[in-house]
């Protein structure tokens, strides 16, 4: 079993739900445990454009391979009608795949720890909630990390990203 962390986002439609049900899918799915959920942000886009986001992260302990996770959490977007239209394009729902135990993996589709993960306030706050004291592989402490994002508008916007009504049914 490997703890791995995943990040959730989104700035299109009813970014709150498709945040919510996503927590939910991920939970139904076979080998993965959701350990921890952090508050919801609301944040300011960064390189990227359209309404403010909705983001927020999970724990999760989980049989699958980094590979499978990357697979599951881009068919987890899929399903919540993601396009790519453009990069960093607005979306109903992003997955990011952010911490994978210890492992550091870089292949062309799937680097991990997230490459961009430390300058980012909406990754960096969410994690905090859930894992202070995680040392990223590479990267350094979650608390260490956040004076560097101190510039960068978040809010807190819900206790616990918490799921409970609509479940997701592929
Ligand atoms: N995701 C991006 C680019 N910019 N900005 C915010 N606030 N939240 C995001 O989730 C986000 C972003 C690329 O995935
Ligand atoms: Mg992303
Ligand atoms: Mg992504």
């Amino acid at each position: 079993m490997t703890v791995a962390y995943i990040g959730l986002g989104a700035n299109l439609g009813d970014a709150r739900q498709a945040i919510k049900d996503a927590i939910v899918c991920l939970a139904q799915q076979i080998g993965v445990t959701i350990i921890g959920k952090s508050d919801l942000y609301r944040t300011a886009p960064i390189e990227s454009s359209g309404d403010d986001y909705l983001n927020c992260a999970v724990a999760v302990e989980t049989s699958l391979s980094a590979r499978q996770l990357l697979t599951l959490c881009l068919k987890i977007e899929l399903h919540f009608g993601r396009e790519r239209p453009y990069k960093n394009a607005p979306r109903t729902l992003d997955l990011d795949l952010l911490v994978y135990g210890d492992e550091r993996i870089a292949e062309p589709d799937l680097i991990v720890p997230h490459p961009r993960l430390a300058l980012r306030a909406f990754v960096l706050h969410p994690l905090a909630d859930i894992a202070p004291e995680l040392d990223i592989p590479g990267v350094g402490r979650v608390s260490a990390l956040l004076p560097d994002v101190a510039d960068q508008r978040i809010e807190r916007v819900a206790q616990g990203c918490c799921p409970t009504k609509r479940v997701c049914t592929s």
